[in-house]
């Protein structure tokens, strides 16, 4: 079994419940297992800031899948619950985005794939949550709760559990 971290994204409807559905999906296959997940955080748009604040989380899971197995589940649930990718703008709003940032030690250069996510260490909507499910993961080289006190987590507010 593999240990695999995904970082979820969204701005754009109910993303907590969105989140709650999605994670349901992944992990209710034979193949996928729920390990651990963060809380919910609101966080400042990054990348293209003309746009609604994003809802982020993180999640551990286990799977059988390979990688470009799991990437296939990953797109399917996100048309499933609204993301429609050609009518995107980079950077730009989504119902859903579910990222691989981290699969086992593998390193990985593919076209529709890079492992470990390559702009993981400059997105501090990613490392908070991480850093609560996996504070001393190593990724490339680098401790993820050493990398987070050396970014700026501004605007970054941790949300109630929804119960
Ligand atoms: N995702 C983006 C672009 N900008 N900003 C935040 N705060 N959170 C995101 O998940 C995010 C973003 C496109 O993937
Ligand atoms: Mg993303
Ligand atoms: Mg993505």
């Amino acid at each position: 079994m593999a240990s695999v971290l995904i970082a979820l994204g969204g701005n754009v409807g109910d993303v907590r419940a969105t989140f709650a559905k999605a994670i349901a999906q992944i992990c209710g296959m034979a193949q996928a297992a729920l390990i651990a997940r963060s809380a919910d955080y609101a966080t400042p748009p990054w990348g293209d800031e003309e746009q609604d604040p994003f809802i982020n989380s993180c999640v551990e899971i286990e799977t059988d899948l390979d990688p470009h197995a799991l990437l296939f589940v990953l797109q399917k649930v996100e048309q499933k619950f609204g993301r429609t990718r050609d009518k995107e703008r980079r950077w730009g709003p989504r119902t859903i985005d579910l990222d691989m940032i981290a699969y086992d030690d593998i390193s990985l250069q593919k076209p529709d794939l890079t492992l470990p996510h390559p702009r993981l260490f400059e997105r501090a909507f990613v490392l908070v949550p991480l850093a609560e499910i996996a504070p001393d993961r190593v990724i490339s080289g680098i401790r993820v709760r050493d990398r987070l006190s050396s970014v700026s987590t501004q605007g970054i507010e941790r949300l109630p559990d929804t119960g």
